[in-house]
């Protein structure tokens, strides 16, 4: 039963300073969801003998069968300290790689996290992540470490190994916290030096800037978890317990006759008791004594767990009992299960939920403590300046500080997800619990009728009716009938709830509030006089410039894990639930009273989207019910992507298998609800050009001598090509582009993509006759084919960068800045358009205002697509291009006056573009061609049993592994290996089922790499012809893929269906 109510809760919302906003975070499977079970079972939602085993936060029936959290969920606890009461809105997100975009959209709504670390396997990769996004979301962590008892029964250490290993297990997290800390700091000097850069300076030795002494001036001691300041809890979530260094020393500050206060200094540590002095001291380990963490708390610990759980001894129990003054029930000190006993026993000697809500109520912030560097992160992405925003946008700073809710304060929340529910379990929808009179009345009703039925003669030809009367099914109409269907269509459909926290202002049911979209822009917005939003417009109406919508506020929600309880208004400082907004909003929005309000820096997703599946309906009939399904899916997740192709395939894009299958089954049963059929799944490559190999496939060495010159005929690996009307030449060259100029663009895409937007714009202006055009374009003083600082400060940074990388590589790649052109494909992807030509003019990145009195001018926007049309699809298989760059090393442009030619060929531009297209594609025909695979970097821990079949599975799956270390204390190793994402379907059924489960790999999209076998191979030298004679047909893994896509895409491959091909006889004889 709930020990609190919805009033209760209700009354603290109004108090932001008692409010605790926080979530659970960690690796998968170290025990979140069960924790929140112990914390649950503290306010009654949840009984505690079910703690640890309901897993109540796993509401989806998946969940709950495969054990694993998939979506996050929140629930309002109450919790006291002292006198002070709290209201903790605690989320418990999911762990595994698939979905951490959920815990992504969970810390943007939270002041606070508790991290949990399973104290046997320490720090995991998903352990890292989650600290990463806590530290750059300015969100305080907590620690829990957890699993103790596996320590004690699984790896049978004993206290003082246990003790040297949490230990070890505490230095690895706080180191990973120590490198975020320091990669923070030099980040945030460098963003300060630039802004007193920017101011005049007067002294000339400003210049001179002291690196070491930022680490060193930042304060850090609050930063790192140590049981002495009270951040970190020893756990066992399953068994109920847990405790800080606090906790024991108040429990034994009288016993020991000892302050609290020292003693809290003293347990965790190198000190031990002296017995002889009564004191403490330092240096146990070097006198070889045991610490008093180990002599106050572990023994104690090691001694329970070994004579209830190890020996069974239940005379001892009651002994055990009276000592630490507990009362167990004669029901429990009799049940046959020891671990019954255990748990009761350690839930009231040190409770959990206790301890762990007492810490996040005295340790972690409040919204009202909202720091200004997290507004600010918030208010910009990384490519805007706070500075760079209106007064009325920057003065809400103030608000968002304030975390106010008085009527002067805007309304500011922010939307980080929409969840769906079935609308039939919104509470306005269920049926209401009936009052006492309403009760009195239905039983007297009930009396009548019973009498009325006895009174009448032939009691046995009427039906028993159990409907009150008036409900009863004969005096329904037709028309009732119609508008009962219409009313159980209308129940069986999903609603979305909005998960959202309110930073300021007060939200009431009823309330118009404007819904800003992820892309608005407060100063556009602003700078327009007399600007209306068209209150009647949804999502779905608004132009592809429009941000905008006015919506009402329907419903509110305090959120019970799997319950909603309805509310009529909310303050700021709480995380709600806000329904009737599925119209309104995609996936993330903001609410404001203001259409000043900035949308929120785009949330981080750790995991990239790379498994692709085309599905259809089983029946084309119900086409329009997939679309329909579809678009809800979208909506209700924010790492899916619903892609419709140019072929007219659905397409799904999902994290990984796990989470491919969770939407799928939401696609089947909630959303869609028809039969489905999914294509195997789609593997994404890319096609990229290599530099001449010095090896051959029989590893030795290519030479002039050995080639077979027969058989090759070198093509000039530059290219010309003519326009059909032959008005114009161009020669171009395709370079494979060095790694690290690839990933420079792989790291600035955004930027490179709002270059080209910005040259786009440009051009738009001169073809449009830029005079006529310059005065529309004036907002505020500012024109807008001026980039702003900051654009212009990251464009800098970026020219130093590419010079750097290029003054270390060959004399071709001297002047690339000077050279680029454009970026390719989509403008931001990691191809080189380069400019080699003697007299055509290109500026990419010194983004001045061009205008060229160059006839080729005109058409250079054509140049520039048939480029990134053929980077979009390259010769191989029609997939992206990366990592090559298209020298342009000339370009002329006859003048032609009679336009005859122009006619017969189509116009100029559209020759040109074609011409460029397929020049670049037989430029990179010319050159040595290879496959990039994605990779998959997968994290496997398994038992050293099973190591060997392990390696098999990746060996068969072309994959490779790159370290693999013992786990210390245990006997199962933690292998890292790459996968490419091409063999990695069924990997996990795979490893479980070959290893009984001992072994489940947790996969990440990591990189892309080159298959470095030529998919068009044939033996060439002589060492080869040897090896494999002429006509070699073995598999060639390259070759495999290339063609497995050309088939998907109705390519032509060469594969020979008919081999030995015989006329047809008719084999019946005439009798
Ligand atoms: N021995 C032991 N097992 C525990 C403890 N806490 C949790 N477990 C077990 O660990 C497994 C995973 O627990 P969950 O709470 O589902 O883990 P989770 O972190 O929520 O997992 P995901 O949500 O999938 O990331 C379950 O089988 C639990 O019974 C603990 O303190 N000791
Ligand atoms: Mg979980």
């Amino acid at each position: 039963m709930r020990l609190v109510d919805s009033k209760k809760l209700f009354e603290l919302q109004n108090k932001p300073t008692n409010i605790r906003n926080i979530c659970i975070v960690a690796h998968v499977d170290h025990g979140k969801t069960t924790l929140a079970d112990a914390l649950i079972s503290s306010n009654g939602i949840i009984s505690q003998r079910m703690s640890g085993k309901l897993r109540y936060m796993d509401s989806r029936p998946d969940e709950q069968e495969r054990g694993i959290t998939m979506k996050s969920s929140s629930i309002a606890l109450y919790h006291a300290v002292d006198q002070a009461e709290y209201l903790v809105n605690l989320i418990d997100s999911p762990g595994h790689i698939d979905f951490s975009s959920e815990v992504s959209t969970a810390v943007r709504l939270c002041d606070g996290a508790i991290v949990v670390v399973d104290v046997v396997e320490g720090v995991c990769p998903q352990t890292r992540l989650v600290l990463k996004q806590a530290y750059s979301e300015n969100i305080r962590p907590v620690l829990v470490l957890n699993k103790i008892d596996r320590l004690i029964v699984e790896m049978k250490m004993t206290a003082l190994d246990a003790y040297v290993h949490i230990n070890q297990v505490l230095e690895q997290i706080n180191a990973v916290m120590g490198e975020l800390f320091a990669s923070g700091v030099l980040e945030n000097e460098e963003n300060t030096i630039d802004k007193q850069q920017l101011k005049p300076q007067k002294k000339e030795d400003q210049n001179f800037y002291d690196w070491t002494s930022a680490l060193e001036d930042a304060d850090d001691s609050n930063l790192y978890f140590s049981p002495e300041q009270g951040n970190v809890v020893f756990a066992s979530a399953i068994n109920g317990w847990g405790f800080t260094t606090h906790t024991f020393a108040k429990l034994f500050s009288a016993k020991l006759g000892v302050k609290e206060e020292l003693l809290k200094k003293v347990l965790w540590g190198d000190y031990y008791l002296n017995p002889k002095t009564k004191r403490f001291m330092k240096g146990a380990q070097e006198k070889a004594k045991k610490p008093l963490f180990v002599q106050v708390i572990f023994d104690n610990l090691w001694n329970i767990y070994e004579t209830i759980i190890l020996r069974n001894d239940k005379e001892k129990v009651p002994v055990i009992c009276e000592k630490l003054g507990i009362k167990l029930t004669t029901r429990d000190l009799r049940h046959t299960d020891s671990r019954v006993q255990l748990q009761s026993l350690m839930m009231q000697w040190l409770p959990l939920s206790q301890t762990v809500l007492d810490m996040v109520c005295e340790k972690l912030p409040s919204p009202k403590d909202i720091l200004p560097e997290k507004v600010e992160k918030l208010m910009c992405s990384r490519i805007r300046d706070f500075e760079s925003y209106l007064d009325e946008t920057k003065k809400l700073k103030d608000d968002f500080l304030a975390c106010d809710s008085s009527n002067n304060r805007p309304l500011i929340i922010f939307i980080s997800k929409m969840f769906s529910i079935e609308r039939s379990s919104l509470p306005e929808n269920k049926p209401k619990a009936l009052t006492a009179e309403e009760m009195a009345l239905r039983r007297e009703k009930a009396r009548q009728m019973r009498e009325e039925l006895k009174n009448s003669a032939n009691t046995e030809a009427i039906p028993i009716c159990k409907e009150m009367p008036g409900d009863s099914p004969e005096k329904c109409t037709e028309d009732e009938k119609g508008k009962e269907d219409q009313e159980k269509e209308e129940q069986s459909e999903t609603a979305f709830i909005a998960f959202a926290r309110i930073f300021s202002g007060k939200v009431r049911k009823g309330d118009k509030v404007y819904v800003l979209g992820p892309k608005h822009d407060p100063s556009q917005a602003l700078s327009i006089p007399d600007f209306k939003v068209d209150p009647n417009k949804k999502l779905k109406d608004l132009q592809s410039n429009e941000h905008i919508t006015c919506a009402e506020i329907k419903s509110l929600y305090i959120l019970m894990g799997r319950e909603l309880d309805e509310i009529d208004e909310a303050v700021s400082g709480n995380i709600i639930g806000i329904g009737g907004l599925e119209d309104h909003v995609l996936k993330t929005a903001i609410l404001s009273s203001t259409i000043a309000c900035p949308p929120f820096s785009e949330i981080q997703y750790a995991a990239v989207p790379i498994l692709r599946v085309a599905i259809e309906p089983t029946h084309p009939s119900d086409m329009s019910q997939l679309v329909k399904g579809l678009k809800l899916l979208n909506q209700s997740d924010s790492c899916v992507q619903v892609l419709l192709q140019e072929t007219g395939e659905h397409v799904l894009v999902t994290a990984g298998e796990v989470h491919l299958q969770r939407c799928l089954e939401d696609l089947k049963n909630v959303y869609a609800k028809i039969p489905i059929s999914v294509s195997e799944p789609i593997v994404p490559f890319k096609e990229t050009i290599v530099e001449p190999p010095k090896i051959d496939m029989a590893n030795e060495e290519i030479d002039a001598q050995n080639l077979d010159k027969g058989n090759e005929n070198e093509q000039d690996p530059v290219i010309t090509i003519y326009t059909n009307n032959k008005q114009s030449r161009i020669k171009i060259r395709a370079r494979p582009l060095p790694n690290k100029i690839t990933d420079l663009l792989e790291k600035s895409s955004d930027l490179l993509k709002a270059i080209s937007q910005h040259i786009k714009t440009l051009q738009g202006i001169s073809n449009e006759r830029l005079e006529n055009k310059l005065d529309n374009l004036q907002i505020n003083g500012e024109t807008k084919y001026q980039l702003s600082d900051r654009m212009l400060k990251l464009i800098e940074t970026f020219i130093t960068e590419l010079q750097n990388i290029c003054s270390n590589l060959g004399p071709e790649w001297k002047d690339v800045v000077n050279q680029i052109w454009s970026v390719g494909p989509r403008n931001c992807g990691q191809n080189l358009l380069l400019n080699q030509t003697d007299d055509y003019q290109t500026k990419f990145l010194h983004h001045q205002k061009v205008i060229l009195e160059d006839a080729r001018f005109e058409y250079e926007s054509s140049f520039v697509n048939g480029f990134q049309l053929a980077t979009l699809a390259g010769p191989l298989c029609e997939e992206p291009m990366m990592g090559v760059a298209f020298c342009v090393e000339e370009w002329t442009l006859e003048k032609n006056e009679t336009d005859d030619s122009t006619h017969s060929f189509g116009p100029l531009s559209g020759q040109i573009m074609s011409a460029v297209k397929e020049g670049c594609r037989r430029a990179f025909q010319v050159q040595p061609q290879r496959l990039m695979a994605a990779m998959y970097s997968c994290d496997i821990v398994v038992d050293q049993k099973v190591l060997g079949k392990l390696y098999a599975a990746l060996g068969r799956r072309s994959g490779r592994v790159v370290a693999s270390d013992l786990q210390s204390g245990s006997a199962s190793f933690r292998v890292r290996a790459l996968l490419p994402v091409a063999e990695s379907f069924r990997f996990a059924l795979e490893l479980r089922t070959h290893t009984s489960g001992l072994a489940a790999p947790q996969m990440m999209f990591s990189h892309w790499e080159v298959i470095d076998i030529d998919p068009f191979w044939r033996p060439r030298t002589e060492e080869e012809y040897l090896h494999w004679g002429e006509k070699w047909d073995g598999v060639n893994r390259a070759k495999a893929y290339m063609d497995a896509v050309r088939t998907r895409k109705g390519l032509a491959t060469d594969r020979q269906l008919v081999t030995h091909a015989e006329k047809q006889r008719t084999l019946s004889k005439k009798k």
